[in-house]
């Protein structure tokens, strides 16, 4: 492997080494980038504002999202006690990777002054150098002369990496632009979402008031780089729905864009935002992880960012969904369910189903998501069952007939081997019902099993629940009733005895050749 390193103070990173990384990740082949900030000297006395070690940190791993997947900050320097020389740096990185190509890379200062440092001749026998140069033909000179010197005297190995992109702009001149208001230019986005909600280097900004497009920067400040773009994705997805559905297109990028603010935090994390926030949790919550971001993330926007409660909510119900939701909230838990990055097995599908009709997407999405909880063994919370069955009560009644809902119990009698099934249509008969569904169970314990077996199907398939069940005759004929249809369900004897299809015999029966499985 070709590791490059690249340290630096980064106070803060910015624009102008996220280029130079980007162009020795592609100029060196690098297959890893290490970004290792430096400790400041405790005697350095830094001015108010300042950003600490942690803060250095944080920016640096946020930068990364614009330099490459590859790289990643390394904490030793700042870990370390003491003064830091390049040349422990390398050693223990060398002890890391014992097999790997290293390659240290620097600005032309710095290479230019190489010679100098403590115990060249350790850190040229580490690693390769890796120098930045900016293409001034003077400085050509210069570098070519420092190169065949380092070369002849250390036997180093240098590459020159071209910087086309170069950045003109030093930490020290960003910083003095930010306390004036200005600057911005120059960092990645992330990182001046960061120094903004930090307050860092003077500046101020009101949380409170921000426009979407002031937001974006700080809520990406609080995701890890992978992340970034499903929270891009998300905010450019619940544009579109807003937009189709008719909810507040800004309400919707503002939850949009803070949805998973809280996503990285660990078990201990999410749980102390919870006391913190006195958010009550069930037990399932206290062990689901993937269950507390969506509560601790709309605390976050309304305590930090003062959203309004339709936001808070949207956030809120985000993970899970629950019965009765707003549009918002639907457009919310949806954009996160079919943004562009997401590629799981049916996203089409789903996506599809979203923008035909925003109810039937957000089925299937809760279906989806049951099923696969279902898969891999983790528990359902109450909240998305809850979503998914209020969904099935209001749709699935005015979606199914009574005929369907006939033959949907008329298939659940056969699929546990009720005998004898019979459907008369009543309609124009009587107010009882519209369809009377008839079978014959074997014993008691079948007739309740099969009539369990239709309660089953038509909550999950219709979402229909039974007025009332009732047994008569020590449980030898078990009526359930829908309303709209009856289901009668007999032992032979009792069957034969009352003669419902006798008594009904104006009624007409339905065909159902087809529909069931002949069984004897
Ligand atoms: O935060 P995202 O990954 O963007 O998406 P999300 O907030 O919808 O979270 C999805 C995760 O939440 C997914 O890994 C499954 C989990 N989840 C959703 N509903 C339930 C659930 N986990 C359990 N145990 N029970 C649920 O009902
Ligand atoms: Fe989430
Ligand atoms: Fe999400």
């Amino acid at each position: 492997m070709r590791i490059g390193i690249y340290g630096g103070t980064f106070n803060p990173i910015h624009m102008g080494h996220v280029t130079a990384a980007r162009a020795a990740m592609e100029q060196l082949a690098l297959d890893k980038l290490l970004l290792v900030p430096a400790s400041v000297p405790p005697h350095k006395v830094l001015p108010e504002g300042s950003a600490s070690a942690d803060q250095r940190l944080e920016m640096t791993t946020l930068a990364t999202a614009e330099i490459s997947r590859k790289a990643e900050v390394l904490d030793i320097e700042l870990k370390r006690t003491g003064k830091s020389y390049t040349c422990d740096t390398l050693q223990e990185l060398r002890d890391r990777y014992p097999e790997d190509e290293l390659w240290l890379l620097m600005g032309s200062d710095m290479f230019l002054s190489l010679h100098t440092w403590y115990k060249p001749d350790v850190i040229l026998s580490l690693a390769n150098i890796g120098a930045f140069s900016r293409l001034e033909s003077n400085e050509d000179e210069t570098f070519r002369r420092q190169k065949r010197f380092l070369e002849e005297t250390y036997g180093a190995r240098v590459e020159t990496v071209r910087n086309d992109d170069v950045i003109e702009v030093s930490s020290t001149d960003i910083r003095e632009a930010l306390a004036n208001g200005a600057g911005k230019e120059y960092l990645p986005e992330a990182v001046c979402g960061y120094i903004l909600r930090q307050g860092l280097y003077g500046t101020h900004c009101d949380l409170k008031h921000l426009t979407p497009e002031e937001l974006r920067p700080i809520a990406l400040s609080y995701l890890k780089p992978k992340r970034m773009p499903h929270v891009l994705g998300t905010e450019q997805e619940a544009i579109r729905l807003a937009e189709k559905y008719g909810a507040d297109v800004t309400d919707a990028r503002i939850a949009a864009l803070l949805h998973d603010c809280t996503k990285k935090l660990d078990l201990e994390e999410q749980l102390a935002l919870c006391e913190e926030y006195g958010i009550e949790l069930d037990g399932l919550e206290r062990k689901a992880l993937k269950l507390l971001h969506s509560k601790t993330g709309a605390a976050i926007a309304r305590d930090v960012f003062g959203v309004k409660d339709e936001i808070y909510q949207a956030i809120l119900w985000h993970t899970t969904g629950k019965p009765d939701m707003t549009l918002l909230e639907k457009v919310i838990y949806l954009a996160d369910y079919i943004e562009p990055t997401r590629d799981f097995n049916g996203v089409d599908r789903l996506r599809k189903a979203v923008y035909e009709d925003l109810d039937k997407g957000l089925l299937m999405g809760l279906n989806d998501t049951i099923r696969e909880m279902e898969e891999r063994g983790n528990p359902i919370h109450h909240n998305t069952l809850e979503a998914r069955d209020y969904l099935l009560r209001n749709e699935g009644r005015s979606m199914k007939t009574s005929k369907e809902l006939a033959i949907m119990a008329a298939k659940a009698l056969s699929d546990k081997k009720a005998k004898d099934i019979r459907v008369l249509e009543i309609t124009d008969l009587t107010t009882l019902a519209d369809y009377f569904v008839i079978a014959t169970g074997s014993s008691n314990t079948q007739i309740n099993a099969l009539v369990d077996n239709v309660e089953k199907e038509l909550h999950e398939q219709a979402g229909e629940e039974p007025l009332h069940r009732e047994g008569y005759r020590g449980g030898t004929w078990v009526l359930l009733d829908y309303g709209c249809i009856a289901v009668h369900v007999f032992n032979a004897e009792n069957r034969q005895f009352y003669g419902l299809e006798h008594l009904w015999r104006d009624g007409k029966q339905v065909d159902l050749t087809g529909v069931l499985e002949e069984k004897e």
